[in-house]
């Protein structure tokens, strides 16, 4: 049993739980199954070494749970829950839009229990007349149901890359190889992939094919001599393709994609007399280049295009101007500016995150705990906040090299205001304002309304997605780039894997309109840090430079930004 697998169970004990009107323990099996589901070891490989408690938010409680999960495959706790209501939870959740509250509102009023139920109810229109959910979110509903049936998700690129990297390394060790790279929507950032595609170069291919097939896997599903696909144990596919050293270039060009990037310079190969392919550019029977991927944008007379703008979305016109930005890069960040900790519904203290923000590099984090009345992720109080003011003064005295902020993610009202009082909002260095709850169709005014607060420095995953799960509410982007150059608010890219929010396209957007941006991971545990590699790599398929992320200033510099 897996990771993701041990998490869903997990999930769906904190759902049934909270259906059963359970306090607190919903929070810790929900912030359990986050860690697990975002953990870039084996769950089982931790198990060996019994060292289960050592994943944040799993304590002895959970932990017996986990191991009897990896030993029988089975949990009789779970089991039992799931025979003490008559709902099918685990069709319902995976309905867009449908959270616990909702599923406990459709069984109380419609006696909806499974799919089916709620197929014919929302079919029959009866869900638009309840309390909370209306026409809009009976449509979602139906859409979502004919999403289920239809196509099967992508994998998040974030929970994924911890996986891909570990045999991209496994590869590179083998001394019979000489280069592995990881291609594909993977290389260009891509929020969501299906497969992982793996270039190795090799002088010998069978040795090279063996070796990759021989890896831990639940299934071989192809084996050539040149070529080769395996799952491994999560359900994650990854090709290999291999090649002769000398085709390493024109090979990663063709493998990374996109493929409609890829028919483009084919075509401009063309016009030129020449031809592209995986082995290279070709002069009739001569190699032109083969061996550097700068080479081959080189010879056909481009500016070096980076993997993540290769959408086929105006790079190769730019390139051929050479007028294409110069992307911020993976290593530009200095602040992390959203972040959870146990005053909340993280599993880390202050201290910890702040160490770990700064082994990888941060120099300043902001500590933003939520606030006000959001039950559900454990919010502070005015007490709660009061006390976390002064455990991070203590801190930031002890720590050097890293600052730590006094921040809060405050929740945006239906209306706009805050859940927050003035005296509070004073006392903060950083306000990270967020819709969370009561989602309406279109959000525009709702956001436009909390920038205008003098105190709202970030407006924290703007759209409100979540990938494969809840579509983005409808904004008017034009008004919100508008409102966040005048009142110094800005939006945030948030890096969490199944938000990347914004996405790719609305970066580019507000670029283009000369809107800067912040780029934050919304960490609930310190594994989650590193999550800031997603966010940086949508700022740069949304043909981010440096200077348009706020965040990539030092301190004195980023205070003077936001100051407003
Ligand atoms: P994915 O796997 O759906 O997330 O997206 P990709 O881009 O990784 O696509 P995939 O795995 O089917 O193929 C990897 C790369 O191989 C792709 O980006 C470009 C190249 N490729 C695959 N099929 C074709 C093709 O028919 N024509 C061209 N020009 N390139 C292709
Ligand atoms: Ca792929
Ligand atoms: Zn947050």
């Amino acid at each position: 049993m897996k990771n993701q697998e041990i998490a869903r169970i997990l999930y769906e004990i904190a759902d049934i739980l909270e259906i059963k009107g359970v306090e607190w323990k919903p929070i810790a099996y929900r912030k359990a199954a986050r860690n697990i589901e975002t953990l870039s070891e084996d769950v089982f490989e931790l198990y060996k070494k019994d060292k289960l408690d050592d994943i944040p938010g799993v304590g002895k409680n959970i932990a017996e749970k986990i191991e009897e999960l990896l030993k029988t495959g089975k949990l009789r706790y779970y089991e039992e829950l799931k025979k003490s209501i008559p709902i099918k939870i685990e069709e319902l959740i995976s309905v867009p839009s449908l959270g616990p509250k909702r599923i406990k509102i459709l069984y109380e009023k419609l006696k909806i229990k499974n799919l089916k139920d709620l197929k014919d109810a929302a079919e029959k229109q009866k869900i638009r007349n309840l309390e909370g959910f209306g026409y809009i979110t009976e449509k979602e509903i139906l859409e979502g149901i004919k999403g289920l049936e239809s196509t099967k998700s992508r994998l998040l690129i974030g929970y994924m890359y911890p996986m891909a990297k570990e045999i991209e390394s496994k590869l590179r060790a083998q001394k019979f190889i000489s280069k592995a790279t990881i291609a594909g929507s993977m290389r260009r950032m891509k929020e969501t992939i299906h497969d992982v595609d793996i270039l190795v170069t090799t002088n010998n291919p069978k040795k090279t094919i063996d070796f990759f097939t021989s890896l831990p896997k639940k299934k071989l599903l192809a084996k050539g001599s040149t070529k080769a696909s395996i799952i491994l144990y999560n359900g994650l596919q990854v090709d290999i393709r291999v090649l002769d050293n000398n085709h390493y270039g024109s090979g990663l060009n063709y493998f990374t994609g996109s493929k409609e990037h890829g028919i483009k310079l084919r075509n401009l190969a063309i016009k030129k007399g020449l031809k592209l392919s995986e082995y290279g550019i070709f002069k009739g029977k001569k190699t032109i280049a083969s061996k550097k991927e700068e080479d081959v944008y080189k010879t056909l007379g481009l500016e070096y295009i980076e993997p993540e703008l290769r959408e086929d979305s105006g790079e190769i016109e730019f390139a051929l101007k050479r007028k294409l930005p110069k992307l911020i890069n993976y290593n530009n960040i200095k602040g992390d500016l959203h972040v959870h900790t146990i005053y909340s519904d993280g599993s880390n203290t202050i201290e910890e995150m702040a160490l770990k923000a700064k082994s990888l590099g941060r120099k300043y984090i902001a500590i933003t705990d939520h606030y006000g009345n959001l039950a559900i992720a454990n919010a502070l109080n005015k007490r709660g906040i009061l006390k976390q003011f002064k455990e991070i003064k203590k801190i930031n005295k002890k720590l050097s090299g890293i600052t730590i902020l006094k921040g809060s993610e405050v929740n945006i009202n239906p209306d706009g205001t805050l859940d927050m009082d003035i005296q509070i909002l004073k006392e903060l260095d950083i306000v990270v304002a967020s819709i969370h709850s009561r989602f309406k169709e279109d959000n525009t005014d709702r956001l436009i309304k909390a920038m205008e607060n003098k105190y709202v420095n970030f407006i924290g995953h703007p759209t409100g997605r979540l990938i494969n799960r809840r579509k983005p509410f409808n904004l008017d982007f034009e008004k919100i780039f508008e409102k966040s150059k005048e009142t110094n608010t800005f939006l945030e890219i948030n890096s969490f894997p199944d938000r990347l929010d914004l996405n790719d396209v609305n970066v580019r957007a507000a670029i283009k309109n000369k809107c800067r941006l912040i780029i934050n991971t919304d960490s609930h545990s310190v594994d989650h840090l590193y999550f800031m590699k997603f966010g940086i790599g949508t700022a740069r398929r949304g043909w981010s430079t440096k200077n348009d992320i706020i965040n990539t200033n030092n301190l004195d510099k980023f205070l003077k930004i936001i100051e407003r």
